[in-house]
Formats: C-alpha cells, sequence, structure tokens
C-alpha cells in the first residue's frame, strides 16, 4: 500500500512506521498499572524505551481502561509533569496523554512536543484552543465517552465507516477552532467503545484513513481483542496482557505496511523490529 507521509508540525520524519513506547504513570492501568508510578522509575524505564527503539514516548498519568474512574488534575499533574520534564530534557521526543487542558499545556511548558487526547478534544472544552495555541501535533482518536461507560456506546451499523466519518467530523471541528491541519494525527481508538469484533474490522481496514490525509496512528498493544484471539483452548482464559507482546508486534508490522505513522506499544523491541522489517521489504519493492 502507498505510504501517506504528511508532515507533522514539528517531528522528526523517521522514513518508515514510528514506535511509540508507552509510559503509564497510573496505578491501575490494565496492562501495567502501578510499574512507573515512582517518577525517577518512569523516566529511567522511557530511556530504556528509547534505547530498544522508541521514536516518541507517550506519558500518561490516567487510565483509560473500560470502567476506569478519574483521576483528579491535581492528581494527573503530579505523576506526569516530573516525567515528561526528566524525558524531554534528556532529549526523547514526548507525547502527553491526556484528556485534560491544563495537563496539555503544562506538560508542553515542561517540553511535550506532541498532546494525545484519547478523546480528540471533547472531553475538555478547553482542549482545543491549548493544542491550537501549543501549535504541537494533536492526536483526534475516535471517542464517544468516558471509560466509565464506554462499553455500552459500542453501537455502529458499519464500524469503519462510522467511525472513519466521526473522526473527520472531529477533525473539522478542531481546525475550525483553530488547530492547523498539519498539526492532527488521527487514531481509530481500539477499544475505545468497540467490541474485540469492531476492533478487528477496524485493523483490516486501515487503507480507509487515507482519504482523511493525516497521519495514522494505531495503539492496539495488549488490547483485549489480542486476549481474546489467544484466550486459553481448554479453559478460555484470555491470554494475560504482559503475553500478547508477539501479537502486538504483529499487529505492528500490518500496521506499518497498511501505511501507518506510527504505532503506540508497551514492549518496544518487537515492535521496533518489526517496523525495520517492514520498511526494508518496501524499500526492497
Ligand atoms: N489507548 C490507551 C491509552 N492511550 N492513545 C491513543 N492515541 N490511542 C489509543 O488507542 C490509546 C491511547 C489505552 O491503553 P493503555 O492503558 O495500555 O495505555
Amino acid at each position: 500500500m502507498e505510504r501517506t507521509e504528511p508532515s507533522l508540525a514539528g517531528l522528526p520524519e523517521w522514513g518508515r512506521c514510528g514506535v511509540m513506547g508507552i509510559v503509564n504513570v497510573t496505578p491501575d492501568s490494565f496492562s501495567d498499572g502501578g510499574l512507573w508510578l515512582d517518577p525517577d522509575r518512569a523516566v529511567t524505564h522511557g530511556l530504556e524505551l528509547v534505547a530498544q527503539g522508541a521514536d516518541l514516548v507517550d506519558v500518561g498519568g490516567e487510565s483509560t481502561r473500560p470502567g476506569a474512574k478519574r483521576v483528579t488534575e491535581e492528581e494527573e499533574l503530579r505523576r506526569v509533569l516530573p516525567v515528561v520534564r526528566g524525558l524531554a530534557g534528556q532529549g526523547v521526543v514526548v507525547s502527553v496523554d491526556t484528556m485534560r487542558a491544563a495537563v496539555a499545556e503544562q506538560a508542553v511548558d515542561a517540553g511535550a512536543a506532541m498532546v494525545n487526547d484519547v478523546s480528540g478534544g471533547l472531553a475538555d472544552p478547553n482542549m482545543v484552543k491549548v493544542a491550537a495555541e501549543t501549535g504541537v501535533p494533536f492526536v483526534v482518536m475516535h471517542w464517544r465517552g468516558q471509560s466509565a461507560s464506554m462499553d455500552r456506546l459500542a453501537q455502529y451499523q458499519d464500524v469503519v465507516t462510522e467511525v472513519v466519518a466521526e473522526v473527520e467530523r472531529q477533525l473539522e471541528a478542531v481546525v475550525a477552532a483553530g488547530v492547523r491541519p498539519e498539526q492532527v494525527v488521527v487514531d481509530p481508538g481500539l477499544g475505545f467503545a468497540k467490541t474485540r469484533e469492531d476492533d478487528w474490522k477496524l485493523l483490516a481496514r486501515l487503507d480507509a484513513w487515507h482519504r482523511l490525509g493525516r497521519p495514522l496512528l494505531v495503539a492496539a498493544s495488549r488490547k483485549r481483542f489480542l486476549g481474546t484471539l489467544l484466550a486459553d483452548p481448554l479453559t478460555g482464559e484470555l491470554r494475560p496482557p504482559k503475553e500478547r507482546d508477539a501479537a502486538s508486534a504483529a499487529v505492528s508490522a500490518l500496521a506499518a505496511a497498511a501505511g501507518a505513522w506510527s504505532v503506540r506499544v508497551h514492549e518496544v523491541r518487537p515492535s521496533a523490529d518489526a517496523v525495520r522489517v517492514e520498511a526494508a521489504l518496501r524499500a526492497a519493492r
């Protein structure tokens, strides 16, 4: 498939699908909750991810797993800012994973180069203004509502068409509110108001995003649809999150082949290798 590489304000070009490593500074994220709550450990982990081949590191202080309760803004800032500052201070390209305008703004002041808002500007009325004013790349992910209720919102006639159209509308809305189109990254939001079948259908049709003309971020890492796919055939028990990394890397290779701008993963090395394999194949054509 044709590789569309629209320019993305202020970020380096990798010449292949990028790898975004995840540092969740949370006690309750579904696969790594509690591991990186201490800021020094979180910074060390982020640097390890870069050493393993991450092109950028996504720092988040609030879990968005289905059913998760929201943390206060104060607590989110306390978790995220020292880690953003520590990593950016060492030259790492940092993205901040937040739905709050104040967190995004202060994280950019602390050195973040990108804002990853899983609500695409819908959760906080001030977010789009902050995205416009800071001018950094801004992720518009497909989102239908907060984690506490999102599983009920997974109702589609034709999931691919509807998800792309809803993101396109939000892309138009953020641009109308002052965000430059070159800032925007789009994301199907796998697992957010999606059934397992919806996630597979979206992955099967990543080409449907090309018409938006914006870089595509794919975040499948360790998600439940992979746990279900790899469930124990005897007991039906889901494969635990940390044992979904080979499948996550397989998705990375396929997403790269479908022209994704970047994949977002917990375990970086296998996906960093996978996107390099895909780039070598592409170059040999
Ligand atoms: N998923 C999670 C968190 N942040 N950001 C983007 N852009 N896209 C996603 O699909 C996404 C995200 C949930 O996964 P985690 O708890 O493992 O970080």
